[in-house]
């Protein structure tokens, strides 16, 4: 929602499919929308006169003034094209993707599929940049045959490949430079479906959160210097408490607690929890999940944790994971998860000690869980019985 025409109420705009073999917008159903607020409960479906209804398989959208004229402009991203509407400022929208330098081909890894975006300052220039996020290779001559129960279905994202995100500065002529390789974002690849935008660690520049599917989140520290470092396995916003690359979907970045330090919330899929990261200070995260009343909320969801047992589709008990234990004494002590049957999930989380360092491990067989955490003082390697269901 974003308020296209200053007139003071929000108006809608929504991105659309295509065609899925020609990814274009064959006929009007495919179109994107925008929808005028009339300001009476109403609205009017303005998409014609704006020319926005778009071209190809569109999946995301960013709304940012990037030329600084007091309109909001639209960024759509799309299956294997991405579109930059500059705004006019008189109801109509002029597609710049070409002049702007953001619509260049990918040489190594061919077409992206590019779910989001975020415009953000990232050099403190007052021009917003954007950062594009991917989310993997497809090609519709190349679709795997999947199927649920006998029938089609989609295939899940471990078929296909990752891709990196994409950083663009805002050279204030109307283009754009890709800086993905220079500023270190590119050599990080990912399945990301959401962006979430905070200087979580009040170094005065933002820093960004991308949610994966299936793949660790990723957190890019704004280094200053045009760099980002990749951060979120230290951090804590990888992965789940129980260590689980959880299905992310989408993400924000606010202070839910009113500390001043802005968290983390991501959700995801079904059987999962939806993260809630609390920033303990200078950019540590601990997951709150649980505590927050998150956990409750989607409990039905919860966890596929590791989840081992999903593609065999046995009942049997396998499901382990652990969390990773921070270099910062604030984390909480590691927990072992274990579970027996499918929908009686989490039979008990196990406490082992706090202060460890380094990655834990886990793993589980029909009736027995075994577990290993190394630390700089021992490495603990846990093995018992799963309880009877
Ligand atoms: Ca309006
Ligand atoms: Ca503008
Ligand atoms: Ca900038
Ligand atoms: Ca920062």
């Amino acid at each position: 929602m974003f308020d296209y025409d200053n007139d003071g109420n929000l108006d809608i705009f929504f991105t659309n499919g295509a065609d899925i073999s020609s990814l274009k917008k064959t006929s009007p159903k495919y179109w994107n929308r925008l929808l005028r607020n009339n300001g009476d409960g109403t609205f009017t479906d303005v998409t014609e006169k704006a020319g926005l209804a778009g071209t190809g398989y569109d999946t995301g959208v960013a709304i940012g003034d990037y030329n600084n004229d007091g309109y909001e402009d639209i960024f759509v991203a799309g299956v294997h094209r991405n579109t930059l509407y500059r705004n006019n400022g008189d109801g109509t929208f002029t597609d710049v993707t070409e002049k702007t330098g953001l619509a260049q081909p990918d040489k190594e890894y061919g077409p992206l599929w590019s779910v989001g975006a975020a415009w953000v300052d990232v050099n403190s220039d007052g021009l917003l940049d954007l950062f594009v996020i991917n989310y993997m290779s497809w090609d519709v001559n190349k679709e795997p045959d999947c199927k649920f129960n006998g029938k089609p279905e989609y295939c899940h994202p471990k078929l296909y490949k990752e891709l990196p995100n994409q950083l663009f500065l805002n050279n204030g002529d109307g283009t754009f430079t890709d800086v993905s390789a220079r500023s270190g974002i590119r050599s990080h690849l990912g399945k990301g479906m959401g962006v979430g935008i905070a200087d979580y660690d009040d170094d005065g520049l933002p820093d960004i959160f991308v949610a994966n599917d299936n793949e660790p989140n990723q957190l890019f520290h704004n280094e200053g210097n045009g760099a980002f470092s990749a951060v979120a396995v230290e951090n804590g916003v990888a992965y789940t408490e129980n260590g689980a690359a959880i299905a992310g979907m989408g993400a924000d970045a606010r202070d839910v607690d009113n500390d001043s330090w802005p968290d983390i919330f991501e959700t995801a899929l079904v059987k999962e929890t939806m993260p809630l990261f609390r920033n303990l200070g200078h950019g540590i995260f601990q997951e709150i999940t649980r505590e927050s009343g998150f956990q409750l909320a989607t409990e039905r969801r919860i966890p596929r944790a590791a989840e081992l047992d999903e593609a065999s589709g046995t009942q049997e008990a396998r499901c382990v994971a652990v969390r990773t234990v921070m270099r910062n004494q604030q984390h909480a002590a590691p927990l072992i998860f274990g579970r027996h049957r499918k929908e009686q999930p989490t039979i008990w989380p196990q406490r082992v000690k706090p202060g460890g360092e380094g990655m834990c491990g886990a793993g589980a067989d029909d009736d027995r869980v075994y577990g290993i955490e190394g630390s700089h003082r021992s490495i603990d390697v846990y093995n018992r019985h799963m309880p009877p269901p």
